[in-house]
């Protein structure tokens, strides 16, 4: 084999040894389950979709600050000052500028679009979903009427803390309103917060994916009784649902 052909095949073994370490990074990764980065899970789709983007801007932010943390030590290391001789002065670069301003924009653009595809489905409202729910909040406590079934769930902190049940798999349709100030309907579990705001509706869609009970609270200051703005979650089967609709039913007759 003369020495040209052989110069010829190392020059494309190292051209090809930084995709081939890229791919094999990747399909690390892919195979290994991502930590959650001190994220929620979310437990519904919508909130799991946040959950995923998280995880995906936490990777982006780890392997960019990596390259950076790294490119810095070496420019510390490698030019740090040795004598008093003035050093090699250089004066622009273009491929280099070029490819440090469109590398960024490329990062920025991959985010973006993956951040309205996530933004898209967790917006998402359903044209006919199993249950809707209308939220009230006001100064200081939250209402939670089934219009379906003449179902009100309300009742004021501290002594007890109103239920939004849910049955699980399902999606529900939330109408969600203020009677008064700006309050913030959060619920860390699902990953998910809106405003609650007078005079303004919003309509958002959950559907859990697990059977549990989770604490939401008012993420707004809204006045002097905020910190006992607080409900409960509780997701339950769709027979366990009915059960309990028929009770609040039962109760709000007798
Ligand atoms: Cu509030």
């Amino acid at each position: 084999m003369s020495r040209r052909s052989i110069t010829n095949r190392r020059r494309w073994r190292r051209r090809l040894r930084g995709p081939a370490v890229v791919a094999a990074a990747g399909t690390v990764l892919a195979a290994c389950k991502l930590p959650t980065f001190g994220a929620y899970t979310g437990n519904t789709v919508q909130g799991n979709a946040t959950f995923h983007l998280w995880q995906g801007f936490f990777v982006a932010s780890i392997f960019v600050g990596g390259i950076t943390f790294a490119l810095l030590i070496y420019a510390i290391i490698r030019f740090r000052r040795r004598g008093d001789a003035i050093p090699k002065q250089v004066h622009g670069n273009t491929p280099l500028e070029i490819f440090y301003t469109a590398v960024p924009i490329l990062i920025v653009a991959v985010l973006f679009f993956f951040t309205v595809r996530v933004e898209n489905k967790v917006d998402a409202v359903a044209k006919k979903p199993a249950l809707r729910v209308d939220v009230t909040a006001f100064q200081w406590g939250w209402k939670f009427v089934y219009p379906s079934y003449h179902v009100t769930e309300i009742t004021q902190g501290p002594t007890g803390y109103p239920t939004l049940v849910l049955p699980v798999g399902e999606t529900s349709t939330f109408r969600l309103v203020s009677n008064d100030v700006v309050h913030g309907f959060d619920l860390p579990n699902f990953d998910f917060s809106r405003y609650a705001l007078p005079g303004v509706v919003n309509y958002f869609d959950f559907t859990p994916q697990h059977d549990a009970s989770f604490v939401g609270r008012c993420s707004h200051l809204c006045g002097l009784y905020h910190a006992d703005m607080l409900f409960y979650v509780k997701v339950v089967s769709a027979s366990q649902f009915m059960t309990w609709i028929h009770q609040q039913q039962g109760r709000a007759s007798a």
